[in-house]
Order: C-alpha cells, then sequence, then structure tokens
C-alpha cells in the first residue's frame, strides 16, 4: 500500500509523524495542508481539518497519536512502542505529555505568537508568549527533568513514539527563539538534543528553518 502525510511541516504533530514514519524505515510521500486553508474535501481525510492526516491505501485516518498507533501496529518493524502492558502505558503517557501538556505552551504559546502570527502579519501576544514561559512552563520543565534519562530514552531502552512526541514540540520552542536553561535542566536538555539530532527529525528542521527565514524577510 502506498503512505500519503498531509500536513505543513511546522507543525510539532506532523513532524512527529513525519520521524515516525522514517525510524520505522516507511516509504512515503507528504502532501502539504495549511490547515487554515485547507484544499477542498480534506474534511473527508481529517474530520475538524487539523492536520495531520494520512492515506493508507484506502484507508484514512486523523490525529498523529491515532495514526503512529495505527501505523505500529500495522508495520511492526522498528517499534515505537512495546508490548509489555506497563512500559507501553508509560509510552502513552509520555506522548500525551508531549500532545497535550507541551503542546499548549511551547507550540501554541510562544511558536504561535512568535512565528505564526508574524507570518500572518498580526501582532505576537508578547505577555501570553511571557506568562507561558515563565509560569506556565517551569512545572512541565520540572516533571520532564525528573523523569528525563541521563543516557537513552524515556521509556525502556530503545526510542518510542513518546521521545518523537515530546522532543518535537522543542523544534517549535526554537522556531519561537527560546530554548530550554540549560543550567536550570540539563538532564531535559540533554535528552531532547539527543531526540532532535537523530535523522529523522534534524534533517527536516533545517529545511523548516530556511523556510521561516524566507517568509519573514519578505
Ligand atoms: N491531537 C492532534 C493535534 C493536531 C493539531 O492540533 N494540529 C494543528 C496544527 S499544529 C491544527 O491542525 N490546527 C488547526 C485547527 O485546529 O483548526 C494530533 O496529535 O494530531
Amino acid at each position: 500500500m502506498s503512505i500519503t502525510l498531509y500536513g505543513a511541516s511546522l507543525s510539532p504533530f506532523v513532524r512527529k509523524l513525519r520521524a515516525a514514519l522514517v525510524e520505522k524505515g516507511l516509504e512515503f510521500e507528504q502532501v502539504q495542508v495549511d490547515p487554515f486553508r485547507p484544499p477542498q474535501n480534506y474534511r473527508e481525510l481529517s474530520p475538524f481539518g487539523r492536520i495531520p492526516a494520512l492515506r493508507d491505501g484506502d484507508r484514512v485516518l486523523a490525529d498523529s497519536g491515532v495514526i503512529c498507533a495505527y501505523l505500529d501496529a500495522q508495520y511492526p518493524q522498528n517499534s515505537l512502542s512495546y508490548t509489555d502492558p506497563y512500559l507501553n502505558a508509560r509510552v502513552q503517557w509520555f506522548e500525551k505529555f508531549g500532545d497535550y501538556e507541551l503542546a499548549p505552551v511551547l507550540t501554541f504559546g510562544v511558536f504561535r505568537n512568535r512565528v505564526l502570527m508574524r507570518f500572518l502579519g498580526k501582532p505576537c501576544d508578547e505577555q501570553h508568549v511571557a506568562s507561558c514561559l515563565t509560569g506556565k512552563m517551569p512545572p512541565l520543565m520540572d516533571y520532564l527533568e525528573a523523569n528525563a534519562p541521563e543516557q537513552g530514552f524515556i521509556v525502556g531502552d530503545r526510542l518510542t513514539i513518546a521521545d518523537l512526541a515530546i522532543a518535537t514540540h522543542f523544534v517549535n520552542l526554537g522556531h519561537g527563539g527560546e530554548h530550554i536553561d540549560t543550567a536550570r535542566w540539563p538532564k531535559s536538555a540533554a535528552y531532547v538534543q539527543r531526540i532532535l539530532a537523530r535523522p529523522s527529525i534534524a534533517q527536516s528542521v533545517e529545511q523548516e528553518k530556511a523556510f521561516i527565514t524566507k517568509i519573514l524577510s519578505r
């Protein structure tokens, strides 16, 4: 079956899914979809218009978590999950930590204001960015610091979808001009850097930076 990923490369959820496809060694093509100007009939793929969506032959799915779970079950090579129930529940926990705790702060708070608003010619709400950076982000980082491994991965002894789901939001934080305070959260900073250095993420981040520079210099 042929796999198509729909979504814009700057989306952390699209980046997570793309990295998962690469890590699993699956062939795919990507169709760029701007969720704010979606192509006609996009809701047939993603009922609420969000990115990413995925087509695998005649099967269509939306939501990065759902799609990654499907891919791991359908294509077991280079698994990004575990069969052990507890280990896998931990993977799901940390995946949700990325998708539902880090996302609202690092991506929808900092990146959206600092980058997307500028793309749209709208003002950046620096007050909201400051409240994210000084109010909402520190407790999340304290939690990550308490759980980040000195070496390796957040759950077990190999890469899982949890690592990708967490690290991807730090790419958006970086696009928004902010970074982890390495003095305050050293383990988290080193852990995120290790995951982001994987070719499955690093290669596309360089293209993303060039794209942002091009759009903002217009
Ligand atoms: N939980 C979803 C979140 C997807 C999501 O929020 N995507 C954003 C882009 S980063 C989007 O499509 N926003 C447009 C909208 O909500 O209408 C997932 O993991 O795929």
